[in-house]
């Protein structure tokens, strides 16, 4: 780490915003003596934070971004990336009697900023001003979802989603989206599961229906019991002794990273999305995606974050120029750009609280606390995805989560089995997927 600055302030006043890395990372401001999240164990840090920050106890960290308020009347400052989307810095934090002591790994910018509302302004003007110096249009419109995963999980099959076809009507659905459970395994996109008997005769019937088609994939996930693992071992991101780089543990199975710079690799994604567009899909949620930005050997020597944006890249040209884009597990600034939406938040659960109190897994706490302070992201980088409408009545705070969704949910979906809902769960849902979104959430 390097020195950057000293910001004075007021020790009793102070408030620190760390920036997280990816969709799932908290991201949020503190007070004096508010201990910041940290991750439970190694598992989610990889899985969820960001594998190879180590941050010192005491110490406060962005990534890429941090955001101080001094509390004492004087700017907020932004300490940033020099440049966003190509690096991201761990950027430090310690407070240090009525001192704020700024350390960065690699280059970045201070701006100070005296403007309307506090942190959160000061964050949407340092981000109108990344998204001018990119030349970046403002983000498409998003269509409206239903997506299968809060109500099935895994367990989804065919019938499960052609029953809530057969119950959608009149609701303001324009895409449904399958969300996991439909491929053999983890990397086997295009391999069906054994409770799905055509997933493009599926696809089709939701599109003769008079919707479109959407769904998701873990594209640079590689599961151990894949069969990409078994057969191409040559596509796996390595670590210098040879052993493959650890994107995690889920689905009851270690996970790998798929090295998209391997010309074969890259020509398996191609395959995969080119595939799915034949089928008709036209809106794509990739999952997971932190696992194209690990650390390790590669084919090509490049940098992560480079590799990154490439395969990013590869994957929009396969899908078409038409078809809608929604990153999920992402990392957030390496990702501006490159897609229509973006999930800022972990995941929304039937529970309030997470398991193993880790605030980075799914439950409305984290889910909230994300989508509230990535407010200012939304209609500059993207549009921002809070999660998904549950408003079924085994949903913990469903009245709550509503609100939420209202007043912070750019991309606006459905996951409830919809033969669950009552009267409160159908009218909640009609009423969010059919009213306007802001274009911004924080004013410039
Ligand atoms: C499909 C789901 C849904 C969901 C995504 C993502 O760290 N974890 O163990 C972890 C597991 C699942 C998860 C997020 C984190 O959910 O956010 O919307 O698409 O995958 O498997």
């Amino acid at each position: 780490m390097r020195p950057v600055t000293e910001i004075t302030i007021d020790p009793s006043r102070v408030l620190v915003h760390e920036q997280g890395w990816q969709s799932w990372s908290p991201s949020t401001s503190y007070a004096p003596g508010e201990a910041p999240h940290r991750p439970a164990n190694d598992v989610r840090r990889i899985g969820a934070w960001r594998a190879e920050s180590l941050p010192a106890p005491g110490v406060y960290r962005g990534e890429g971004l941090i955001a101080i308020d001094p509390g004492d009347g004087g700017p907020v400052h932004v300490i940033a990336s020099a440049d966003p989307v190509n690096s991201v810095p761990a950027i430090d934090v310690s407070i240090v009697e009525s001192k704020a002591v700024v350390s960065a790994s690699a280059e970045v910018t201070v701006r100070t900023d005296s403007g309307p509302d506090g942190i959160q302004g000061a964050l949407a003007r340092w981000a109108d001003s990344l998204v001018d110096s990119l030349g970046l249009p403002a983000p498409r419109p998003a269509p409206t979802i239903w997506c299968s995963w809060y109500q099935y999980f895994t367990k989804v099959t065919e019938a499960n989603v052609d029953a809530n076809l057969a119950l959608m009507g009149e609701l303001p659905v324009d895409v449904v989206q399958v969300d996991d459970g439909y491929q053999a395994e983890i990397g086997d996109w295009l391999v069906p599961s054994p409770d799905f008997s055509s997933v493009p005769g599926l696809f089709d019937r939701i599109v003769s229906g008079g919707r479109r088609a959407g769904i998701w994939t873990a594209p640079f996930l590689v599961g151990a019991k894949s069969a990409v693992a078994d057969q191409h071992p040559e596509w796996l991101v390595r670590n210098y002794d040879g052993s493959p780089v650890s994107a995690g543990h889920n689905w009851d199975q270690d996970l790998y990273a798929l090295d998209s710079t391997h010309p074969d690799a890259a020509a398996y994604l191609t395959e995969v999305y080119s595939t799915f567009r034949t089928w008709g899909i036209t809106f794509h949620k990739i999952d997971f995606i932190y696992a194209g930005a690990l650390f390790g050997r590669r084919h090509a020597e490049v940098d992560p974050i480079t590799a990154y944006r490439e395969a990013l890249r590869l994957i929009r040209n396969a899908i078409g120029p038409d078809a809608y884009l929604l990153g999920c597990g992402a990392p957030q600034l390496p990702s501006v750009g490159l897609v229509d939406a973006m999930r800022v938040s972990p995941d929304i659960a039937p529970t309030y609280l997470p398991p193993d109190g880790d605030i980075s897994m799914p439950g409305q706490w984290g889910a909230v606390l994300n989508g509230v302070s990535r407010a200012f992201q939304h209609g500059r980088f993207w549009v921002n995805d809070p999660d998904c409408l549950v408003a079924r009545p085994d949903i913990e705070r469903r009245e709550e989560w509503a609100e939420h969704v209202s007043r912070f949910g750019g991309l606006r979906g459905s996951s409830d089995g919809l033969d669950q809902l009552d009267t409160w769960g159908l009218d909640t849902t009609r009423r969010l997927l059919s009213e306007p979104v802001p274009r911004y959430f924080i004013p410039s």
